[in-house]
């Protein structure tokens, strides 16, 4: 596909991101790992067909001790002894790329013979006769159904995060996730339990309604969530399968509701890394106080706070919900050739099987040799090195200013609409980036206004959030509000809410900012800066209607550790993945 053509063509060569050079500037160029072969355990054929992110379904079958063998020919998936059909990227778009490889009737035969099977995602969808998507699909055939979208009214949509399942029958496949645990799901449309599809189901969950999460016959299984990005437990999923343990028996199964009260959506915990080179040319984990990174003391260097693998596997044993990479030089880097954050991703996805975020220098650019790339050919080359979703910033207020010049015009053309459009709209989060801007009246901007409970210097009683680009360099005339919903009507997923105010104070997320944008938008918004205790968490959970909290600093000092977050949001009854 030329998609994936062109991110190979960014693929620099390996260097360890980890060692530091001796002088400023230099990175160490440190050769590869000499590999260890071990024997392995089988080989496992999957179903690639490039739309995204499958990087760490690989890494789950590596890290289980089989090989992959890639699909390049319709008769290699008769020949397959196991077969994973990781879906990714928009049903019609899929339908269309496994047709015009010939591949629909082999599906079809495979999943028909018996041999072992398993659909993730989109993989779980198209097994459907169609779907509503892309305009109406027809699809494989093969479970009795039409794909639609969630409708519950006041749902917001994607439905991201970590869920729990009402499990209706005993199949080996799920004997290691206890009624109650949860696992992660990320996706706008779903299929319905019905009575011509029943004898299908194995598992459904319930958001808005309940909707098919698991599904077995046999030896042919497919999950609506990821198992690759559900921590142990999913990578557990996997086991089951590649080692032929999916049995079903007719034992009772005991539903998560009878274990507890603590079930559905769990509000999500993120760690933030914000990653840039320091001055000897090192790439480090730093964190701000309002955005400013350096050292007090005089002359002072980039705060050095770790190493960014090293912090990302640390956060995901703790039982981070998901991960962030922010590159915060990534508006003035050439995203792809000065920074290996490609690099950074490549390594976390082997031993982060949570989602992972990227941002920082998601818009087009020309390197030093005149050759230029576009915004979605950035994106295509994290996504290929393990990311699942990308953060813009800078270029999202660009979009949004000219969205709102031409009076809401959507052409296509902006890096938003078309990386949503390519990878779905679950993979594009846009990183706001506001400042408090207080004003004696809402007259005074034409940017939306709340009256503030913290009045301003002078008494002020309103103010907006005023949007910056180039890391809070420069401020627009534009809110946070109106930026929210103008990404939301040209179809990003997910909302990243800063605060430059509130970044590395300690004093807790700021509640009106983010009641304001989660009312305003129906995708999720994740409440970030200022979390400086556990209490904070359940604090911003309760007030506002966010779907996820990040933090950085008080996570990477060490003053406060994930687990105990959960924890405490666990005593408080605020549903969360322990
Ligand atoms: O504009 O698309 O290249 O993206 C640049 C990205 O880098 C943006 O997502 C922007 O938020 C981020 N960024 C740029 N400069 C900085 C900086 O700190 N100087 N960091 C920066 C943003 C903010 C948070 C932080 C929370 C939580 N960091 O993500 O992690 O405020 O911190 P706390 O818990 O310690 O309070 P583009």
């Amino acid at each position: 596909m030329a998609m994936a053509a062109a991110s190979s063509s960014f693929l620099a060569p390996r260097t360890d991101v980890l060692a530091g050079p001796a002088r400023r500037g230099a990175r160490r160029v440190v050769p590869r790992r000499p590999l260890t072969v071990a024997a392995s355990k089988g080989e496992v054929t999957l179903l690639d067909y490039g739309a995204g992110n499958v990087r760490s379904v690989r890494n789950a079958i590596i890290k289980l001790g089989f090989t992959v063998k890639d699909v390049t020919t319709a008769d290699e998936i008769m020949a397959a002894d196991r077969l994973i059909f990781p879906g990714v990227g928009a049903y019609g778009s899929a339908m269309d790329i496994l047709k015009q490889r010939g591949l629909v009737d082999p599906l079809r035969e495979y999943c028909a013979s018996g041999k072992p099977f398993m659909g993730v995602c989109l993989g779980l969808q198209l097994l459907f006769d169609g779907s509503e998507e892309s305009g109406g699909v027809e699809g494989l055939g093969i479970i009795p159904g039409t794909v639609r979208k969630f409708d519950a009214p006041d749902l917001i949509v994607p439905h991201i995060g970590w869920n729990t399942l009402d499990v209706k029958k005993n199949s080996g496949l799920l004997a290691d996730v206890p009624p109650g645990d949860r696992l992660y799901f990320v996706h706008s449309f779903r299929a319905t339990p019905e009575p011509t599809n029943e004898d299908w189901i194995l598992a459904t969950c319930d958001y808005g309604g309940e909707f098919v999460a698991a599904v077995q016959k046999d030896e042919v299984c497919a999950c609506q969530f990821h198992p690759e990005k559900s921590g142990a437990r999913g990578v557990g999923i996997f086991k089951n399968f590649l080692e032929g343990n999916v049995k079903e028996t007719a034992d009772a199964v005991v539903k998560s509701s009878a274990v507890g009260t603590d079930v559905g959506l769990a509000r999500r915990v993120i760690a933030c890394l914000d990653v840039r080179s320091n001055d000897n040319g090192d790439l480090v984990v730093t964190k701000g106080d309002s955005y400013d990174v350096r050292e007090k003391d005089e002359g002072g260097d980039v705060r050095n706070l770790g190493k960014p693998v090293e912090l990302a596997g640390k956060y995901y044993e703790q039982g981070a919900d998901e991960v962030a990479f922010l590159n915060i030089t990534g508006y003035r880097d050439l995203p792809l050739t000065d920074a290996p954050m490609l690099e950074v991703l490549r390594r976390s996805s082997e031993t982060v099987f949570v989602p992972l975020t990227v941002g920082g220098g998601i818009r087009d650019f020309t390197d030093s040799n005149g050759k230029s790339y576009t915004s979605l050919e950035v994106a295509s080359a994290y996504f290929s090195s393990g990311a699942d979703k990308v953060s813009i910033g800078s270029d999202a207020v660009y979009v949004a200013e000219a969205y709102y010049a031409s009076g809401g015009v959507k052409d296509g053309s902006t890096s938003v609409e078309q990386i949503s459009e390519r990878y779905g709209a679950q993979a594009v989060v846009i990183s706001i980036d506001p400042r408090r801007v207080y004003v004696a009246d809402p007259s005074l901007t034409k940017n939306k206004c709340v009256a503030t409970s913290a009045p301003g210097p002078n008494g002020e009683g309103f103010c907006w959030w005023q949007c910056t680009v180039k890391g809070g360099r420069e401020g627009r005339d534009i809110g946070a509000y109106e930026l929210a919903t103008a990404m939301e009507a040209l179809g990003a997923g997910e909302i990243l809410l800063n605060c430059i105010d509130e970044d590395g104070q300690g004093n807790g997320f700021d509640h009106e900012l983010v009641g304001l944008v989660s009312d305003a938008v129906s995708i999720p918004v994740i409440a970030s800066s200022g979390a400086g205790c556990p209490e904070h968490f359940t604090d911003v959970f309760e007030a506002t209607s966010c779907s996820a909290a990040l933090a950085a600093g008080i996570f990477h000092r060490g003053e406060v550790a994930i687990s105990e977050v959960k924890a405490h949001m666990k005593s408080e009854n605020v549903p969360t993945r322990v």
